[in-house]
């Protein structure tokens, strides 16, 4: 069934909900969307996601369910953990958890005890909340250290890595981030777990389409666990995987069921087997490298803007900008930009004067934009849309121009998972 007798069919059930989606398709259409862990997934993978699959109760692994009519959805669970493993030379892999949160309690679940010492990046400088913040599960249930980024560089020092986990003695060290724009030397980080005898965990959800699209050294073969959701630049549905070393397969796969998950989503599953065999394509590895150069090129014109680029550039997906120059705090760009029909989040700089609801900064990502096929010349353009857009929060006849433009601009550009269909 296509998408648009899929709509027809809501339309006339559900009318209200048709509304929502419908509304949606517009917004994706007429804005810049430039969160960092967003995505256009492609036709192929919302049918998958949207088919019979989602009927189906499959508790356990393929070949060894607790439900009887698995026949099918074992073949699709199947073909998604060798996909996987073929893209990112894994020796092991699962596919049912429901997203990253769940796939990293999973991994502190099969080499952790509750109470045990976990280092991992802090959320003000990049982390993510499970890695560690107090408000989290993972934060309640280990006891985790922090390291940040150098204050001055705002990159990773390895050295003060290194002297971090020699005093804290973790059991599990974490690396992989929501907010972090340069390189991960994965080996490094491995030589320090190995220093202080402990496990390392890469939670890879930002890069792992770079990774499977050669844009991003891989943490495979260094970190023994690596987790990552399905959704962000891997442009599969919303999901999470995780790849492990051989040995221990069996205790993450009893972490994810019985521990943690009942019934797997088999539709989201088949999804990820779909969104695995497109990123297997040699135009996925086009795809990746576009993403960088158009982040390097949109920091380079909002650098010349005046903003400022915090660690001064970026070698992945995404950017920090310090929206201090304009004299806006992160909350008041992230509104102005979004009035303006330009979509990104306040995000914390590193050693952020403001709380995490104000911030002075904004995340912008490429993922999503380039997914629609902007390249580093329409990067200037976006450039100059965002710098407009902050010099007039405030005003609101000046946002709406603005917003215009951008609607005008952003509809020249095709929307997976609408066009393709
Ligand atoms: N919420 C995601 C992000 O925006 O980075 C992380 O889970």
């Amino acid at each position: 069934m296509s998408v648009s007798s899929d709509q027809k069919v809501l339309s006339a059930v559900d009318p209200d909900i048709a509304k929502v989606v419908g509304d949606e398709e517009r917004r994706l259409r007429e804005n810049i969307v430039l969160i960092a862990s967003e995505n256009y997934a492609s036709a192929a993978v919302l049918s998958a996601t949207g088919s019979v699959l989602t009927n189906k109760y499959a508790e356990g692994y393929p070949g060894r369910r607790y439900y009887a009519g698995t026949e099918n959805v074992d073949v699709a669970e199947t073909i998604a953990i060798d996909r996987a493993k073929e893209l990112f030379g894994a020796e092991h892999v699962n596919v049912q958890p429901h997203s990253g949160s769940q796939a990293n309690m999973a991994a502190y679940f099969s080499v952790l005890k509750p109470g045990d010492r976990v280092l991992g990046m802090s959320l003000d400088h990049g982390g993510h909340l499970t890695h560690g913040s107090p408000v989290n599960f993972s934060g309640k249930l280990f006891e985790f250290g922090h390291y940040g980024v150098d204050i001055e560089s705002e990159q990773l020092d390895y050295d003060a890595v290194a002297k971090v986990a020699e005093e804290f003695r973790p059991k599990l060290i974490v690396c992989g981030y929501t907010a972090y724009p340069r390189t991960i030397d994965f080996a490094r980080f491995r030589e320090i777990a190995d220093s202080v005898d402990a496990y390392l965990l890469a939670d890879m959800a930002h890069i792992a389409g770079l990774i499977a699209g050669g844009a991003h050294p891989s943490p495979v073969g260094h970190a023994q666990i690596v987790t990552s959701t399905t959704h962000k630049t891997l442009r599969g549905p919303r999901g999470a995987m995780a790849l492990t070393t051989a040995d221990l397969a069996r205790k993450y796969n009893s972490a994810v069921f019985p521990n943690m998950q009942g019934g797997p989503m088999m539709h989201s599953i088949a999804a990820k087997a779909v969104a695995f065999r497109e990123a297997a394509q040699p135009e996925f590895k086009e795809y990746a490298s576009a993403i960088v150069q158009n982040a390097q090129s949109l920091s380079g014109a909002l650098a010349a803007g005046g903003l400022r680029i915090v660690s001064g550039g970026t070698d992945n997906h995404l950017m920090l900008v310090d929206v201090r120059p304009t004299g806006l705090t992160g909350k008041e760009a992230e509104a102005a930009l979004h009035v303006a029909g330009i979509v990104a989040n306040k995000n914390t700089i590193p050693d952020d004067p403001q709380p995490p609801m104000v911030t002075s900064g904004v995340r912008i990502g490429t993922p999503a934009v380039t997914s629609r096929r902007m390249d580093t010349s329409d990067m200037e353009t976006v450039a100059g849309f965002i710098l407009d857009a902050v010099k007039s929060a405030g005003d609101d006849s000046a946002l709406a121009s603005i917003k215009t433009a951008v609607a005008k601009f952003a509809s020249q550009f095709q929307v997976p998972g609408l066009d393709d269909a």
